[in-house]
């Protein structure tokens, strides 16, 4: 009689099943700990809830931290199960199983299981990137914008060698290397570069875009209440890389209004010189920002 390809490695005679013990514990380990994982851990991943984007992120990794749970736990079990079952006791000879060839329950198994797993991670994540447009930097014509009511308040993020300049439109031009920005705002982030190639990565409000020298960078972020966040250039980009970063805030209207006030006027004495044309003394980045972000106002 030819050997059972499936038969456990065990003495002849045993007769215990244990595929079927293994899917058992598997099954209830499973059931406890999904739950425990979505409800106690998924919360705690980053980024946070400063942002509408940084909440669905973490929403997502609460979501992908519970999908793989049963997946860890199968293989915990697994392994905890050979270990605690098969291992070879002293002055025992070593018994291996048959190997398993062309199991055609097995491939299937294994084939339409992955399967589904990939395609609803995939599916779960094209969603969520178009929600809100999830944080991300979407080049020059965006297609996943946030529904928000009225004109998204705009910054620029330049980026160099090695620091972040922040562009304030609506406020005359306004540059400040402070990135603050208003409360329960849509913010349109528009992210380019002067030199290299960068990374705009505001950690906490889950935004992170490239930041291309020649290209707009558009990315949306919509604030909450005031936090303060850190800005980290995310793209090895030169000797000081790892210096390149700074902190930001997102602060209430009056807050907001008092911190450009200031800054203009810190400003008011570079404006002139950056409005002159670069033959003329001006400063010769001001005509590379690409292209003017205010141009999409409204
Ligand atoms: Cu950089």
């Amino acid at each position: 009689m030819a050997a059972d390809p499936h038969a456990a490695p065990t003495t002849p005679g045993d007769s215990t099943n244990h595929g079927l013990r293994v899917v058992l514990v598997w099954l209830i380990l499973s059931a406890i700990a999904t739950p425990l994982v979505a409800i106690f851990v998924g919360p705690h991943i980053p980024p946070g809830n400063a942002t509408v984007q940084s909440e669905g992120q973490v929403f997502d990794n609460q979501v992908m931290t519970a999908f793989v749970t049963p997946v860890l736990v199968l293989l915990a079990v697994f392994f905890a199960y050979g270990l605690w079952t098969f291992h070879v006791r002293r002055n025992e000879a070593v018994l291996d199983g048959p190997p398993i060839r062309n199991d055609p329950r097995i491939q299937l198994l294994w084939i339409v299981i992955t399967m589904t797993m990939v395609l609803f991670l995939a599916g779960f994540g094209t969603y969520e990137l178009l929600a809100d447009g999830s944080g991300g930097g979407q080049g020059p014509n965006p297609i996943a914008v946030p529904s928000h009511h009225g004109p998204p308040f705009q910054v620029q993020v330049i980026g160099q060698q090695w620091q972040f300049t922040y562009r304030y439109p609506s406020l005359g031009g306004l540059e400040s290397n402070e990135l603050y920005l208003p409360e329960n705002s849509t913010i349109e982030l528009h992210v380019t570069s002067l030199d290299a190639v960068h990374s705009f990565w505001a950690y906490e409000l889950g935004v992170k875009a490239d930041a291309n020298p020649g290209v707009d960078n558009v990315a949306y972020v919509q604030t909450h209440g005031p936090t303060t966040f850190h800005v980290r250039c995310a793209e090895l980009c030169g000797l000081w890389h790892p210096y390149m970063f700074n902190n930001g805030r997102v602060v209430d209207s009056a807050q907001f209004q008092a911190w450009a006030k200031q800054q203009q006027r810190i400003f008011a004495s570079i404006k002139p010189f950056m409005d002159k044309p670069e033959s003329d003394g001006g400063a010769p980045y001001s005509h590379i920002y690409l292209p003017a972000p205010d141009r999409r106002a409204g």
